[in-house]
């Protein structure tokens, strides 16, 4: 099954939006399989972001990810990538659709509360940064058949 590693940003976290987010995310019948709380470093944030390390907003978009704790989360459903893309809305949150995370919630690119892996490959390699193979679950769901046509 295809997973994707989603993030409720520092501005997310300090705006009280983790439930907000993670309840759309329930509603749409991704499934959660692993989250914590935590603070990230220095080194795993410019890790995280290596693809922009030469764009001039690099050093903000580091020190803003750094700033305060995040929700880091593994959420799974087939196409798990396009749909949390779709869920969350384009990066810049001036352009995002009304009804999406980004298009309802922000206003502002470098405070855009969440982040979603915009690829298959860069979810899995995400993810090992954000998580060990010990803290994302296996289990069922009763509503899945409700949910996925069996
Ligand atoms: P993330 O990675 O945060 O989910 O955002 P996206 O995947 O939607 O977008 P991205 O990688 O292109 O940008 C990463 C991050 O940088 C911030 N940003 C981006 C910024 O502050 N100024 C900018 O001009 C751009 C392009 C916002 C998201």
């Amino acid at each position: 099954m295809e997973r994707t590693l989603v993030l409720v940003k520092p501005d997310g976290v300090q705006r009280g939006l983790c439930g907000e987010i993670i309840h759309r995310l329930e509603r749409r019948g991704l499934k959660l399989v692993a989250m914590k709380l935590m603070q990230l470093d220095d080194v795993t944030a410019r890790e995280h972001y290596r693809e922009h390390v030469d764009r001039p907003f690099f050093g903000g978009l580091v020190s803003f990810i750094t700033s305060g704790p995040l929700v880091a989360m593994v959420w799974e459903a087939d196409g798990a990538v396009e749909i949390v893309r779709g869920t969350m809305g384009t990066t810049d949150p001036g352009k995002a659709a009304p009804g999406s995370v980004r298009g309802d919630l922000a206003v502002n690119i470098g405070r855009n509360v969440v982040h979603g892996s915009d690829s298959v490959e860069s979810a899995e390699r995400e993810i090992r940064l954000f998580f060990s193979a010990e803290e994302i679950l296996t289990y069922s769901r009763d509503s899945d058949p409700w949910i996925i046509e069996p």
